[in-house]
């Protein structure tokens, strides 16, 4: 399969600004391509990957990249797929995000070799643009008509845009001229909500430049789901791809819970896997759905790609110990990711009554009831049953000395936390 046929088996092609021409053009050998990332957080989120994974690809298949950090426009905001104007960020927030937006970009990119990748910041070729430069050499490109007839700012007539995020559509064409000219970049591909400002980039480099070498827009589908609900989304919010906002053990979760319905669309997108291997997973998703081998694959194969492969033992550590109980194995570290969201209790003694830390943390609604629950054999102390009522509960069941975890019932954990 080539770079093509691979994308379309992986339903990674959405819109093609022209189809055949790229498909020669990709034939013809090494190409430079490009996809742009505004710093709007500090991190990216799993909704950018697979436009991550996707120039990855490219790469892969032997052309070069730049993954192209918004530096500038991440100081304006772009309106495409956003229902109200943005607020604006300061630039020395959007001078943090940037940093950590472009490192976690390289994380995907191979920067070595004769198609090495590159990141590129707009904010050094648009910071120092002046105004009536860009009045003239740019914006006497744009008519006000077509830019009123893009998506992004049709749907936003009513309820308002102002002129800078209006204007959002003239930078993100300038940087794909500006790469056109410099890095002879041929290709900008983005996800579905990017089309119009990718072909608005196409319109002014063929009103800018002379020659007839051509340059294509690409675009990827918005990931969505069989259930109607929005992807990349979890209880606490987005899953983004920094270990410090999810952990990776909630990362293999988010892809472990995956529907069957659309798991092997997801190993399409998101892993590295061959057809062959898919079709594979595919048939055991027919025949054994409850064995879930097809989202355990794909839960491997991502937090590997995004957090390597020691936080992805950690993670399915974390999983098998959580499912088991076992969880006396676990070190603090892992017991502090798996248990994040469960209720937790600081223990001000360095150690207490089995009974009394039950009323205190309230795992038992009472003191008989806590009785009931020792005697029935319903607590767990990490992870051993305790039918001891005069049980002390101190230094010999403290995780690293911090934790120790509860269970009341089959599933129902609370984390004591030791002063
Ligand atoms: C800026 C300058 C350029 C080219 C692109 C840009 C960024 C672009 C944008 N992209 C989104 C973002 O930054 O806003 N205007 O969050 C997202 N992308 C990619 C993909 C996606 C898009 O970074 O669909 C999801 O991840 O295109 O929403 O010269």
């Amino acid at each position: 399969m080539n770079l093509l046929e691979d994308l379309e088996f992986r339903g990674l092609v959405n819109q093609v600004t022209d189809a055949e021409g790229l498909k020669q053009q990709l034939e013809n050998g090494q190409i430079t391509l490009y996809c742009g990332f505004d710093p709007t957080a500090d991190s990216l989120h799993i909704g950018h990957l697979l436009t991550v994974l996707t120039l990855r690809r490219f790469q892969l298949a032997g052309h070069k990249p730049l993954a192209l950090v918004g530096g500038a426009t991440g100081l304006i905001g772009d309106p495409s797929g956003k229902k109200a104007e943005r607020t604006l960020n300061t630039t020395d927030i959007v001078q943090q995000w940037s940093d950590r937006i472009k490192a976690q970009l390289s994380q995907f990119l191979d920067f070595e070799g004769e198609n090495a990748a590159k990141t590129v910041n707009n904010y050094d070729w648009i910071g120092s643009l002046d105004v009536v430069s860009f009045l003239r050499d740019v914006g006497k490109n744009f008519s006000v008509n077509y830019m009123l007839a893009k998506d992004s700012v049709e749907s936003r007539i009513t309820s308002g845009i102002s002129f800078t995020e209006f204007s959002y559509m003239i930078l993100q064409s300038y940087d794909f001229l500006k790469l056109y000219q410099e890095e002879n970049c041929r290709l900008q591909i983005g996800g579905s909500d990017q089309w119009g400002n990718i072909t608005a980039g196409l319109e002014l480099i063929r009103k800018s430049t002379e020659e007839t070498v051509k340059a294509f827009g690409f675009t990827i589908p918005l990931v969505t789901k069989s259930d109607g609900t929005k992807f990349g989304k979890s209880e606490g919010g987005a899953i983004w791809l920094d270990a410090r906002k999810t952990s990776p053990y909630e990362f293999y979760q988010f892809l472990i819970n995956t529907d069957d319905k659309d798991v092997v669309k997801f190993l399409k997108y998101f892993t590295f896997l061959t057809k062959e291997e898919i079709d594979g997973l595919a048939v055991e998703v027919e025949n054994a759905p409850e064995k879930r081998v097809a989202q355990r694959k794909l839960a491997e194969e991502v937090t590997r790609l995004v957090h390597g492969q020691e936080s992805l033992e950690q993670a399915i550590r974390i999983s098998e110990a959580l499912f088991s109980g076992n969880i006396a194995e676990l070190s603090g570290e892992e017991i502090k990711q798996g248990f994040k969201d469960v209720p937790s209790f600081e223990c001000e003694e360095s150690e207490i009554a089995l009974l009394d830390l039950l009323i205190a943390a309230n795992i038992s609604p009472s003191k008989r009831q806590g009785r009931e629950d020792i005697s029935n054999g319903a607590i767990y102390v990490n992870g051993t049953r305790e039918t001891d009522l005069q049980a002390v509960v101190g230094d010999a069941v403290k995780i690293d000395g911090e934790f120790t975890i509860i269970r009341r019932g089959k599933k129902k954990y609370f984390m004591i936390k030791w002063k």
